[in-house]
């Protein structure tokens, strides 16, 4: 039996960070870092069933041309992933009264929809990445057994190629879901593999006041190139939700709109029409 103070449950029964109750989330779901952005996607859904919020946790599930779906915001970076991604596996795999694992296990179905930015000048700003794989540089998913499930060539070929300081934790690589990728490639979406920092300024190579432990790291990464696969943008909760999504048993994906290029120093003029046309390419998708 898992005890309450391991897996916290509020007066109402929803477990205790995203106030969610098993019934009211579906098999498929969408991730967005933005709160704002769950009513992007809802708006055009047929009906939305329920709605609740708690911190940066906002969650709508509703129906898109009859296809039951949970949008939910997680907000920034890996430490809320972890709490999003546990507790979500929670609702479909612990039996909230008993509090034991269940005999039969649920699969959900993860596509997250983020922004991002581009590693590289001929992936644009406006575009839009589909990850193969996630780098975690953010120590988070260390805490858990990986070893099964982490691309170690992939790992050792960047630590190798960016002469990475093992001071900083040791980056893991995780594949996305076969299925999903299957599902939503296409010659509109770039594949890409996606760097998660566990921070926005210096652990992306930002520079504003503060010096930085390794000021090339960004070229470095820029230049980084495993049979072919180079690294195409940065963001902060791709590698962990492949990694507890995979530890879990639940098939993900991330899709980022590029709305700032590194590379070449630009922003997106309209970042929210491009976050926009990724949201109209993922409904589509999702009910395809
Ligand atoms: C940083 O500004 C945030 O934006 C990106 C990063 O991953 C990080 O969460 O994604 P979202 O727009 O989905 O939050």
């Amino acid at each position: 039996m898992i005890q309450s103070s391991e897996l916290i449950l509020n007066p109402d029964g929803s477990v205790y960070h995203i106030n969610l109750k098993p019934e009211q989330i579906a098999k498929d779901i969408i991730f967005v870092g933005d709160q704002n952005r769950v009513e992007k996607i809802t708006k055009h859904f047929d009906s939305i069933e329920f709605n609740t919020q708690k911190r940066e946790f906002k969650t709508q599930t509703g129906t898109y041309k009859g296809k039951r779906i949970t949008v939910m915001s997680t907000g920034i970076g890996p430490d809320n992933i972890d709490i999003v991604m546990n507790e979500l596996d929670a609702l479909v795999n612990i039996d909230l009264n008993t509090r034991t694992v269940k005999d039969e296990l649920t699969s959900l179905n993860i596509v997250r929809v983020g922004t991002s930015g581009s590693l590289q000048a001929d992936i644009p700003v406006d575009s839009m990445v589909m990850s193969a794989y996630g780098l975690g540089l953010d120590n988070m998913l260390r805490s858990y057994l990986i070893d099964s499930i982490s691309e170690k060539e992939m790992e050792e070929a960047f630590i190798a190629q960016t002469n990475w300081d093992l001071k900083k934790g040791r980056p893991y690589v995780i594949a996305g879901s076969d299925a999903l990728i299957k599902k939503f490639e296409s010659n509109q979406i770039f594949k890409g593999f996606t760097g998660t920092a566990g921070g926005f300024y210096g652990p992306q190579g930002r520079v504003l006041r503060l010096n930085i432990q390794d000021p090339e790291l960004n070229t470095k990464m820029d230049a980084f190139n495993f049979n072919g696969t180079r690294m195409t943008n940065l963001e902060m909760e791709t590698g962990a939700i492949y990694g507890l999504g995979k530890l879990l048993g639940h098939q993900c994906l991330s899709l980022n709109a590029i709305i700032a290029n590194r590379a070449n120093g630009t922003f997106s003029e309209d970042p929210y029409k491009t976050v926009d046309q990724l949201i109209e390419y993922t409904l589509m998708k999702l009910v395809e």
